[in-house]
């Protein structure tokens, strides 16, 4: 059984995100996108409110499922029995960072596997804290993230 972890931060989700989410739910038998709950930032949504945009814009995905966790990925991986971590991969950017994790955790768990995931061309140039931006000067964010995200972001700004 293919279990995979997509973490991440997600705040909020955006489309660049649902689509790693649909292309994982085609590789693995179980996803599970679990919220990083981290202290140290100060997110625009809650944990919970992060929680429920990714379930409400997820819901189509049957094998997906919604949670948190906090401390290392490498422990929630394990003691949810998955198998692989999926990652999503923008620019070279995000590749050294990603690299170092993905030995970090091998070394950690060597049976959990890092997949990554090439972002699509249309969200290549898509972060959670771009579209925050956008919308705080009032520009358009349509196509950016879900509609219901959409809603939710211009009602916090
Ligand atoms: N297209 C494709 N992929 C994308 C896009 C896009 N437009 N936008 C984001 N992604 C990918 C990111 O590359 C990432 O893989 C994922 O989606 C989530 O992105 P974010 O920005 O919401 O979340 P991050 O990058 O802040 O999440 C970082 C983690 C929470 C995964 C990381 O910090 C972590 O694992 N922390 C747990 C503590 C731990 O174990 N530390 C030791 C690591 S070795």
């Amino acid at each position: 059984m293919k279990i995979g972890i997509y973490p991440g931060s997600f705040d909020p989700i955006t489309n660049g995100h649902l689509d790693i989410i649909e292309r994982a739910s085609k590789l693995c038998d179980q996803v599970v996108v679990s919220v990083l709950q981290n202290p140290s930032k100060n997110p625009l949504f809650s944990l919970e409110e992060r929680v429920a945009l990714i379930k409400e814009a997820a819901a189509a995905y049957e094998n997906v499922t919604v949670d948190c966790f906090s401390g290392l990925l490498i422990d929630y991986a394990k003691k949810n029995n998955a198998n692989i971590i999926i990652k999503g991969l923008r620019a070279v950017s995000d590749f050294e960072y990603e690299f170092q994790m993905a030995l970090m955790n091998r070394k950690l768990a060597p049976d959990v596997e890092t997949i990554f995931l090439m972002t699509s061309s249309k969200n290549s140039y898509l972060s959670s804290s771009l579209v925050k931006e956008v919308a705080k000067f009032g520009g358009c964010i349509e196509g950016l993230v879900p509609e219901s995200t959409k809603e939710a972001i211009f009602q916090k700004i």
